[in-house]
């Protein structure tokens, strides 16, 4: 049985998507970022970046256990394990790897950075929020491009590349982006919003989503217990 820790946040809904599209036996832990139990001793044993999602797998290689932080690395641990999602062939494999590194890199803290500001921020900050609700925008933008010429972000199949942006777009509204502007996206959004695996996914721990905006989840999130850490 695979064990997951998690909350239901983008990162999250990534790996709670692929394990259902793969028809892998979990368990969740519930890791409750707002409530500052990131930040456990345990926790961090397997996840030392204090962040949600990591995964243990006690049937890892060689039949070792294995544990894994960082939701990118976790989507490609289970591909590798399962042999879905990310093409065997050279070509194809680096097509839809350049499209996770993209979602990893760029879409994750960017579009995390203009729902910060937008909405969590103690102060309004204009320039802050310019500067991340127009990246957010451009990067709405490369991804409407790209699939205008690719069914999917890796080509022709669907693969980890979308499981690991889709979560990101659902809080469009909260990044100051209007998903409409962006058709060939939009058309992708709703098609892969419809796979029944990814309704599951989003549903684990739904009922424990809440806003972050109270003061205990601030000073978890944003306040003196993230410096602790240094
Ligand atoms: N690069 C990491 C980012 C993970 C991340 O930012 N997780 C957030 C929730 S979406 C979290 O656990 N935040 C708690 C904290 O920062 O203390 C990944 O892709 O796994």
């Amino acid at each position: 049985m695979l064990e997951v820790y998690s909350w239901p946040t983008p990162n999250g809904h990534k790996v709670h998507i692929m394990l259902e599209e793969c028809g892998l036996a979990y368990r969740v832990h519930p890791v409750d970022i707002g409530k500052g139990e990131q930040f456990a001793p345990d926790f961090l044993t397997i996840s030392p970046n204090n962040k949600i999602p990591a995964l243990v797998d006690p049937a890892g290689p060689d039949g070792q256990p294995i544990s894994l932080f960082e939701s990118g690395a976790i989507l490609l641990y289970l591909a590798g394990k399962t042999g879905r999602l990310l093409p065997a062939d050279v070509a194809g494999k680096y097509e839809v790897l350049q499209w996770l590194m993209f979602q990893v890199g760029s879409i994750g803290p960017m579009l995390g950075q203009a729902h910060h500001f937008r909405t969590y921020a103690p102060e309004q900050l204009p320039y802050a929020i310019d500067r991340y609700t127009q990246e957010a925008q451009r990067l709405y933008g490369v991804l409407n491009k790209r699939l205008a010429h690719a069914t999917y972000l890796g080509g022709a199949d669907y693969s980890i590349a979308d499981i690991a942006v889709f979560p990101w777009l659902r809080s469009w509204k909260s990044q100051g982006v209007e998903l409409a502007d962006y058709p060939h996206l939009k058309g992708w959004f709703d098609e892969i919003a419809h796979r029944p695996a990814v309704q599951r996914g989003v549903a684990v721990l739904a009922d424990a989503r809440r806003p972050l905006t109270d003061p205990q989840a601030r000073e978890a999130l944003f306040g003196e217990r993230q410096r602790q850490q240094r």
